[in-house]
Order: C-alpha cells, then sequence, then structure tokens
C-alpha cells in the first residue's frame, strides 16, 4: 500500500500550509471525518435497520424532517463538540445557532456551519446524500460564548469548507483555500484515502443541472440560458446534457468532475431561490473557486455576499467558470419586468 496517503495523514502533512498552525484546525477536521464515518455507517443501513421515514416534526424551513437527518445533525454535533475546537454550531436542522457551554468550547476559535444531511427526500429512494461544512474563525473574544455575528459572515471569510457524499462509495471532499482534495472511503479498513488530489474543474463543461421542472416559474434570462444550453451548435458541444440528481452535493460533485454547471435560480414560488447561503452555498462556493470555477447569485459573487440571516437563501449558479459567465449574461440581457 506505498503511496497511499489517510485522511489523517494528509490532515497533518497540511497543517504545514497554516504559518503558526496549532493544530486546532487538524483536530477540528478529524472530528468531521468521524462524524461522517458514523453516519456513513447508518445511512448503509437505512433500509434494514428501517429508520427512514419523517419523524413527524417540520424544521424551520417547513419541510418535513426525516430521522437521519436528526441523527446526523447530533452526530456533528457531538463530535464537534467532543474536542473542543468550537464554540458553537449553526445547523439547518435547528433553528438557532447553538452554542457549547462547556469552557473549553468557549476559549475555542472556530464555529461550525452544516447541512447535516442534505437532500434527504432521497434517503428512502437510495439515491446520494451529503453533508455540507462550513468553518470560520469566530469574531467574538475568546473565552465568551458564540454571538450571531459569529455565524453571519461573508462566505470569503471561511477557514475550511467541505462535503461527504455517501454514494456508490464515500467520499469526503474538502478545502482549506490551497485547493480542494477528496478522500474515498475504504469501508473495510474504516479509512478515507487520498484518491482525487488537487481536483479542478474544467473552465467549460456540457452538462447542466436545474430542476426543469419549475421552468415556467424562471426568470426570462434563465429560460433563455435553458434555450441556449439545448440549441444544435455542434461545434460547442451543445446541446449540452442534462443531469439532475436532486441531491445538491451529488449534483455538484458529478459537475465538479466533469465540468457542468448547477442552478437553483429564484422562482415564484421561492423568490429568494430554495438553498439555504450559510449552510449549502457559500461552501459550495469555496469549494468551486478553490477548484478553478465560479459560483454567483446571478450577478454578484456569492462569497460576497453579507449573510443577515442564518437560514437565508439565495439563488444560485456554480460550476465551470464560461458557464457561470454565460447565465450571468442572459440574466443581464434579458431582466425580468
Ligand atoms: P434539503 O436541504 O431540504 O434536502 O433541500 C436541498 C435540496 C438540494 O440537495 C437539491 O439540490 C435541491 O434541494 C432540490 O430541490 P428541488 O427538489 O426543488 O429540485
Ligand atoms: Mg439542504
Amino acid at each position: 500500500m506505498s503511496g497511499m496517503r489517510t485522511l489523517g495523514e494528509f490532515i497533518v502533512e497540511k497543517q504545514a500550509d497554516f504559518p503558526h498552525a496549532s493544530g486546532d484546525l487538524s483536530s477540528l477536521l478529524s472530528s468531521i471525518r468521524l462524524a461522517a464515518k458514523i453516519v456513513n455507517r447508518e445511512i448503509n443501513k437505512a433500509g434494514l435497520a428501517d429508520i427512514i421515514g419523517a419523524v413527524g416534526t417540520d424544521n424551520v424551513q417547513g419541510e418535513a424532517q426525516q430521522k437521519l437527518d436528526l441523527y446526523a445533525n447530533e452526530k456533528f454535533k457531538a463530535a464537534l463538540e467532543a474536542r473542543d475546537q468550537v464554540c458553537g454550531v449553526a445547523s439547518e436542522e435547528e433553528d438557532e445557532a447553538v452554542a457549547f457551554n462547556k469552557a473549553l468550547n468557549q476559549d475555542a476559535k472556530y464555529v461550525v456551519l452544516m447541512d447535516p444531511l442534505d437532500g434527504s427526500s432521497n434517503i428512502d429512494v437510495n439515491v446520494a446524500i451529503g453533508t455540507i461544512f462550513s468553518i470560520y474563525r469566530r469574531v467574538s473574544p475568546i473565552g465568551t460564548p458564540p454571538v450571531e455575528a459569529d455565524f453571519l459572515q461573508p462566505g470569503h471569510k471561511q477557514v475550511a469548507a467541505g462535503y461527504v457524499i455517501y454514494g456508490s462509495s464515500t467520499m469526503l471532499v474538502y478545502t482549506t483555500g490551497h485547493g480542494v482534495n477528496g478522500f474515498t472511503y475504504d469501508p473495510s479498513l474504516g479509512t478515507f484515502c487520498l484518491s482525487h488530489e488537487n481536483m479542478m474543474i474544467p473552465k467549460k463543461g456540457t452538462i447542466y443541472s436545474i430542476n426543469e421542472g419549475n421552468y415556467i416559474r424562471f426568470p426570462l434570462g434563465v429560460k433563455k440560458y435553458i434555450k441556449y444550453c439545448q440549441e444544435n451548435e455542434p461545434q460547442d458541444q451543445r446541446p449540452y446534457t442534462s443531469r439532475y440528481i436532486g441531491s445538491l452535493v451529488a449534483d455538484f460533485h458529478r459537475n465538479l468532475l466533469k465540468g457542468g454547471i448547477y442552478l437553483y435560480p429564484s422562482t415564484l414560488s421561492h423568490p429568494e431561490g430554495k438553498l439555504r447561503l450559510l449552510y449549502e452555498c457559500n461552501p459550495m462556493a469555496f469549494l468551486i473557486e478553490q477548484a478553478g470555477g465560479l459560483a454567483s447569485d446571478g450577478q454578484r459573487r456569492i462569497l460576497d455576499l453579507v449573510p443577515t440571516e442564518l437560514h437565508q437563501r439565495t439563488p444560485f449558479f456554480v460550476g465551470s467558470s464560461e458557464m457561470v459567465n454565460k447565465v450571468e449574461e442572459y440574466l443581464e440581457t434579458y431582466p425580468d419586468q
């Protein structure tokens, strides 16, 4: 097994990228790695254990919450609290940010924002789902409980971000601002191994991913862009291929590897779009920029948006740089009345 690098080894090795690194971030990433393994184990037995199914409560966005969402939320929170590197967590599954009360946690310098189980409507049909995480340095003083401002930072302040995809194999993909690396889980060893080093998205791809069922409700520029994707221009490799899983992590992961664009625009029923800036869009935007792509709300860079609310949503266009530029052009050329 010479040459094989585990995620644990890689994290330690990369600590040198940060002058004066104290190892706190490395330890934090190790907590995420551990929680990912625990959640992965549970997801893989979901069918067997009959754990699937809505719990009966709705989350803050009024969507039915399923058991595995809650399970993942609890496991990630517990893993993050246990290692004392995090003073608080904000989760898509919780109305309010959670402050960790132990003194050791209050001495910690990081906060984590996460979507513990994204795409959870796909669990009971055996389709890939994911965990998305985003790490910031707190702005409030060390030794005090975290405050809202710690969680409401613009995405360009992220220290690290990543996702776990629970798919045909399980992978953990993350960045600390020095490129993007992907690790595939070997269940027989219980180890994530470096499988995708320095991931880069092609500048231009041939895949577009959007819930086209909402077409009639899209902004005019998005409708026109979809038609552009479907035009017969063989020298430009159009028509493009349409691929949409309905699981952001899985759609994003495929497009990252192959080149493409994922779009979740505003619609009549979701004027702000559906995806959450803090738990979904910012971490994916950090990753895609690190991989050479772009993320936009249609006009502005996602990472520059200044959040005002924890559960804020935003239209989201992410992927190959030339494709994101093109959709921005269409939105500018064809504004809605
Ligand atoms: P969730 O956080 O409730 O799981 O919703 C987010 C999911 C994304 O994974 C996915 O890209 C999107 O919602 C799909 O939405 P739609 O079903 O409207 O196409
Ligand atoms: Mg989600």
